[in-house]
C-alpha cells in the first residue's frame, strides 16, 4: 500500500472523518525516511499549535498482565461507550512479538466489537523495538486520532515499565488486574501504585475473592496515602456489571486533569525518548542527558508536536543528520 500525505490525513481527521485511520496507522507505521516526512508533517498539522486547541479525544492507557481479562474488557468498555454516542479507537500493543511466556495463546480473547460500526476503530500494532516500551508510531497515532475519535484507547501488557510508557501517551491510565492470581500482590510489589488513575479489578463475578483484591487494593493505596486513585471492580462476562462506573471514574479523572499541561510534559518526555532511541545513549549524554534534554527544550512553544522538539534536541546535539528536517 502507498502512503498517504500527512497533509491529507490531517485534513480528514480535521473534518472528523473516521475513515482515515487505517491510512493513518499505514503512515506512521512505515518507517521510509519520505514516510517519516509525512508522519513530522501530519503532527505538526494536528499539534495544538496548528489546531488552536489541545485534540478533544480522551486518550486511555489500558494496561495490566497477561490473562487478567483486558480484551474482554475493552469489548464491554467500547459498548459502553458506543452506547453514550461516542466514538471509540483502540491501539492494542500486540504482545505476540515480544518477550516469551504471557497467557496460554488458546485462552485468549478478542476484543469483540460489532464489524459495521464506523464509530469504532481497532488496531494491533507490533510491540515495540524496546522492551517494555511503546512504539513510537503508536504514540503518534494516538495523538493524530484524538483529533477525530471522543476516545482513543491504548492497551499495553504487563506490569512495570508498560504502565510508565503508557503513562506518557494517556490522559488517564488505567491498571487492570485480577483477583487471586498473585496480580495484586505483584502489582503492590512492583513500586507501581503511584501510576494508575484508576484501578480496575476484573471478574467480579467471582465473589469474594474479588472483594477481597479489591479490599486489598484500597488497603495498601490508603497504606501510601493515596486518596486519588480510583479502585472499580468489573465483571465483563455476561451480565457484565461495573462499566457505567468505569466510564464515570475516567470521564472524572479526564475533568480533573490540566489536558494542556498534561500533554506538553508527555511529549517532552517522548521527544527525548524519540532522540535517544534515535541517535543513542551517548548523543543524550552529550547533550546533559535526560535532564538537559529536559532543558534544552525547555523554552519550546509548549504546543508545538513531538518531531519539532527532536529537531530542537539534534541542533543542540549538533546532529547532521536528523530524523525529519526541521522545516
Ligand atoms: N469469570 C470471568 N472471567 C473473565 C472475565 N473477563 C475475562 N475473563 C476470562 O479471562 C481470560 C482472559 O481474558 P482476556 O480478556 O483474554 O485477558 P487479556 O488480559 O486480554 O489477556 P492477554 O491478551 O493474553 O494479555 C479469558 O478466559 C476470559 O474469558 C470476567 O469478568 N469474569
Ligand atoms: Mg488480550
Amino acid at each position: 500500500m502507498s502512503i498517504d500525505s500527512g497533509a491529507s490525513l490531517a485534513r480528514g481527521l480535521r473534518d472528523g472523518d473516521l475513515s482515515v485511520a487505517p491510512r493513518l496507522l499505514n503512515l506512521v507505521e512505515t518507517q521510509t525516511p519520505a514516510a517519516r516526512e509525512q508522519t513530522a508533517i501530519l503532527l505538526d498539522q494536528l499539534s495544538p499549535a496548528t489546531l488552536g486547541h489541545e485534540p478533544a479525544g480522551h486518550v486511555v492507557g489500558v494496561t495490566g498482565p497477561p490473562g487478567a481479562g483486558k480484551s474482554t474488557l475493552l469489548s464491554e468498555l467500547i459498548r459502553t461507550y458506543r452506547e453514550g454516542g461516542r466514538s471509540v479507537a483502540v491501539l492494542a500493543v500486540d504482545p505476540s512479538s515480544r518477550r516469551t511466556g504471557g497467557s496460554l495463546l488458546g485462552d485468549r480473547a478478542r476484543i469483540e466489537v460489532s464489524p459495521d460500526d464506523e464509530g469504532v476503530f481497532i488496531r494491533s500494532t507490533a510491540a515495540a523495538d524496546r522492551l517494555g516500551g511503546l512504539a513510537a508510531a503508536t504514540r503518534s497515532a494516538a495523538q493524530a486520532l484524538a483529533v477525530a475519535f471522543d476516545v482513543v484507547i491504548v492497551e499495553t501488557v504487563g506490569v512495570g515499565q508498560s504502565e510508565t510508557d503508557v503513562a506518557d501517551v494517556a490522559d488517564t491510565v488505567v491498571v487492570i488486574v485480577q483477583p487471586g492470581s498473585g496480580d495484586v500482590l505483584q502489582f503492590l510489589k512492583s513500586g507501581i501504585m503511584e501510576i494508575p488513575d484508576v484501578l480496575v479489578i476484573t471478574k467480579a463475578d467471582l465473589g469474594r475473592i474479588a472483594q477481597r483484591a479489591k479490599s486489598d487494593i484500597r488497603a495498601a493505596l490508603r497504606s501510601i496515602g493515596d486518596r486519588t486513585t480510583k479502585v472499580v471492580g468489573v465483571s465483563s462476562l455476561p451480565p457484565s456489571s461495573g462499566f457505567e462506573e468505569l466510564v464515570e471514574a475516567l470521564d472524572r479523572h479526564r475533568e480533573r486533569i490540566d489536558v494542556p499541561g498534561h500533554r506538553r510534559n508527555a511529549r517532552r518526555r517522548a521527544a527525548v525518548d524519540d532522540f535517544r532511541l534515535e541517535h543513542g545513549a551517548q548523543a543524550l549524554r552529550r547533550i546533559g542527558g535526560r535532564r538537559g534534554a529536559l532543558r534544552v527544550i525547555d523554552d519550546a512553544p509548549a504546543d508545538v508536536a513531538v518531531p519539532r522538539l527532536v529537531a530542537q534536541l539534534e541542533r543542540a546535539g549538533g546532529i547532521a543528520d536528523p530524523i525529519v528536517a526541521a522545516d
